[in-house]
């Protein structure tokens, strides 16, 4: 039923619409799901403002979104094409210039140009929910219509470096302080009506925020060299965030339609970058891998309103604190109450660790340790929605606790099992219900990194899928969909990979001339002080589980078992490829390790040569790419995309490099044939091509194409 306060004077564009209320008109922007600025939506913004200025019984005018969210920015759908008109600079201009006051309405999100377009209104309310922020720097580009400039205006100069160089969303008690809004309101369209009219009765002036510059004068110009420092130290080749510092300085270094002039510029530079290309790829490879090609999106998911998580270990802890952070009560199961008592013990040490740093309220770690709930008997459990067991990464063990939660859990419950390897048909089969059972590979720490591979059984059925993926999302987790097999899709990929490093190392180079080259590329760290972080005995354990079925007509290299042997198993025994001093989590060079890797090309017959920077980023990332196309023409990976969302969020994969299969079409798929062809000739077995890639080289087609067809 329309609201018979509410005088609808016209419909000038389906996306955004001009209704009266009293002597305040509403500008409505309704673009779902978001409120997008598409070309359509600039355009009825331009209708719609010139309609409430032409409109006389109107004193001043609302903007709102319609639906969940305030305008949560560009429309990133229409980047990498020419820019239609409008385009927004202008419209914000026009707004700004308005000749009756314009409050900006905030609920949801006020993000990129939608906080843009609210920076040119001339005043801003937001409900105590909403909140605001600028992260195009999280797409590799930066505020482009004005929010460099603007935004340093109304919240300082250093806060807005702050914003823009990390894309961090303020809320809106933050944004009232810091001079964003200029309100909280209750209710948000009667609470901006309401505004409106009191400036109206006021006679408040048109504040347009391109005037205020007390807050840009009054910063001393002579810190940004040391700032700049910092952000191209913490953007760590990434180069959106120096971007959006540069374009912030210049509203300091320059007057306004300068430092816009030199907003744009860097956008353009930015905007046409690889990085911004891979940023953006990155942005909606998270969205499309929640959709599974053959469960239907509207697939009814059970509810979750009781977890249980099986073993207080490292991991364990960490996925109970997923639950507990997402409001969900969680019950921990150990053995003994010793072993419980020290997993809480760490889980609570963990939150403390939080509180201290400012980013947690005493009162809500309070809060989350009274969802988590340690308990010694599986009866325990029978209430549980989810039961995720974390115990030991041994099939055996693996297996009695299943058939012991077959036993115990209710019907109807989701059975977990997070295992990084192990086959999860063969754990379902020890209960009487598989089609309940899935994988949930979560990676170290559990409460931090948020990849989440979800393993699909043979059985597992929609519903316990749909379900997943949705508590996933629930818990804060990116998750991703993949098939059963060994390794999954993540650690499968990594094995040929690290096995690369590992030859490398017998051939002529050494750990840290690897890990640099891989780091200097973008990578968290490399092969090295990645095992060493891992645990070194976790793949050594893994290794010689299937030493009896490795192909004996490769040469398979001992440098990292001949390490193990010694006792060193990385940074837990503070000695691995690496020397962790004084519990020093920074990696130290130690020749004796060294002299190890020189002794093993001579026990090979291998003579040492100097291998290229070219060769080790080429051999470690080809072998990524190899194994992925394997993953993808099996079915264990849905699509190529979800690949690189797996290796951006579980594996410290670089997103400003779009992961391992966006490389792979950005260097051209034939290039990246040939040289696995190369590899193939000279070096052995392992660099046989994926059959996928010689089939989309043949058809002149890349992963993003084969995407598609699916
Ligand atoms: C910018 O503004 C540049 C300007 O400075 C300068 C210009 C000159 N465009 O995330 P969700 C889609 S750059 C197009 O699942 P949530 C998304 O793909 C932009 N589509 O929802 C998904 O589609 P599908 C700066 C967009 O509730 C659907 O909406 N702004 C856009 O979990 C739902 O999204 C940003 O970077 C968009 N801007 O989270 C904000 N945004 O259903 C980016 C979303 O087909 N967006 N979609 O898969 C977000 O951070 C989140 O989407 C948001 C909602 C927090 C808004």
């Amino acid at each position: 039923m329309p609201d018979p306060t509410v005088e609808v004077t016209s419909f000038m564009s389906t996306s955004v619409r001009y209704e009266r209320q009293g002597d305040v008109g509403v500008i409505t922007v309704d673009n779902p799901p978001v409120n997008a600025l598409s070309q359509h939506v600039r355009q009825g913004l331009l209708d719609c403002l010139a309609e409430g200025l032409a409109d006389d019984e109107a004193k001043a005018l609302v903007l709102v979104g319609a639906g969940r969210t305030f305008i949560a920015g560009a429309d990133i759908r229409e980047f990498g094409k020419p820019l239609a008109e409008p385009d927004l600079n202008g419209v914000i201009s026009t707004y700004e210039n308005a000749t009756k006051p314009v409050v900006a309405a905030i609920h949801g999100t006020a993000l990129g140009g939608g906080l843009e377009v609210a920076l040119g209104c001339h005043y801003r309310v937001a409900v105590a929910q909403g909140k605001v922020g600028l992260p195009e720097v999280k797409l590799g580009i930066l505020p482009g219509a004005g929010g460099t400039q603007r935004l340093p205006r109304v919240a300082g100069v250093e806060a807005a470096i702050d914003m823009i160089t990390t894309g961090k969303f303020v809320p809106a008690g933050k944004a009232l302080q810091l001079g964003i809004i200029d309100a909280v309101v209750d209710e948000l369209i009667p609470g901006a009506v309401a505004f409106a009219r009191k400036l109206v009765e006021d006679g408040a002036p048109l504040r347009r925020v391109r005037d205020m510059d007390e807050k840009v004068k009054a910063f001393d110009a002579a810190k940004l060299p040391e700032i700049r420092k910092q952000v191209v130290k913490a953007a760590r080749g990434q180069m959106s965030p120096v971007g959006c510092f540069d374009a912030v300085a210049g509203a300091v270094t320059l007057p306004f339609d300068e430092g816009l002039k030199n907003e744009r510029e860097i956008f353009g530079g930015l905007m046409a970058s690889d990085q911004s290309k891979a940023l953006r790829h990155i942005f909606f490879a998270e969205r499309e891998a929640l959709k599974i090609p053959d469960v239907p999106g509207d697939t009814p998911t059970l509810p979750i309103r009781q977890a249980a998580i099986i073993g207080a270990g490292t991991m364990g802890g960490g996925i109970a604190m997923n639950f507990a952070n997402a409001g969900i009560p969680v019950k921990v199961l150990e053995m003994s109450a010793d072993a419980l008592e020290r997993g809480l013990g760490i889980i609570r040490a963990n939150y403390a660790a939080t509180v201290s740093k400012g980013r947690l309220t005493q009162d809500a770690m309070d809060k989350r340790m009274g969802l988590i709930e340690g308990v010694l008997d599986y009866d325990a459990l029978k209430d549980a929605d989810i039961i995720i067991e974390a115990v030991f990464e041994e099939m055996d063990i693996k297996k009695k606790v299943f058939s012991t939660l077959d036993a115990v859990a209710k019907p109807g419950a989701v059975l977990a099992s997070n295992t990084s390897t192990l086959d999860i048909d063969e754990i379902a089969a020890t209960t009487s219900r598989p089609e309940f059972v899935i994988g949930t590979h979560f990676f170290s720490p559990a409460n931090v990194m948020p990849l989440l591979e979800l393993v699909r059984g043979a059985k597992t059925s929609y519903q316990v899928i749909s379900t997943s993926m949705k508590l996933a999302k629930t818990i804060g987790k990116v998750p991703v969909l993949v098939g059963n097999c060994d390794g999954f899709v993540g650690n499968r990929m990594l094995e040929p990979y690290v096995q690369q490093g590992e030859l490398m190392l017998v051939e002529g180079a050494l750990p840290a001339q690897v890990d640099g080259v891989l780091q200097r590329w973008g990578l968290a760290m490399g092969p090295f002080t990645m095992g060493d972080m891992a645990g070194l005995d976790v793949s050594w354990r893994i290794r010689k589980r299937r030493a009896a079925t490795r192909r004996n007509d490769l040469f398979w290299p001992t440098v990292s078992d001949q390490i193990c042997e010694m006792g060193r198993f990385g940074q837990k025994t503070k000695a691995g490829y690496y020397l962790y001093e004084g519990g020093s989590r920074t990696p130290v060079t130690d020749p004796k390790i060294e002299q190890l890797i020189v002794e093993a090309s001579k026990a090979a017959g291998v003579e040492r040569r100097e291998i290229s920077e070219d060769e080790i980023l080429k051999r470690s990332l080809y072998a990524l790419i190899n194994e992925g196309a394997k993953c993808l023409e099996e079915g264990m990976a849905i699509r190529a995309s979800d690949i690189d969302v797996i290796y951006c969020f579980g594996y410290g994969f670089p997103a400003w490099r779009g992961g391992p299969m966006f490389q792979a079409d950005l260097i051209g798929l034939d290039k990246v044939l040939a040289d696995i062809k190369q590899f193939h000739a000279d070096l052995d077995d392992r660099w046989k091509p994926a059959k996928l890639i010689e089939t989309l080289v043949a058809e002149g087609k890349s992963f993003a194409d084969y995407d598609r067809s699916r």
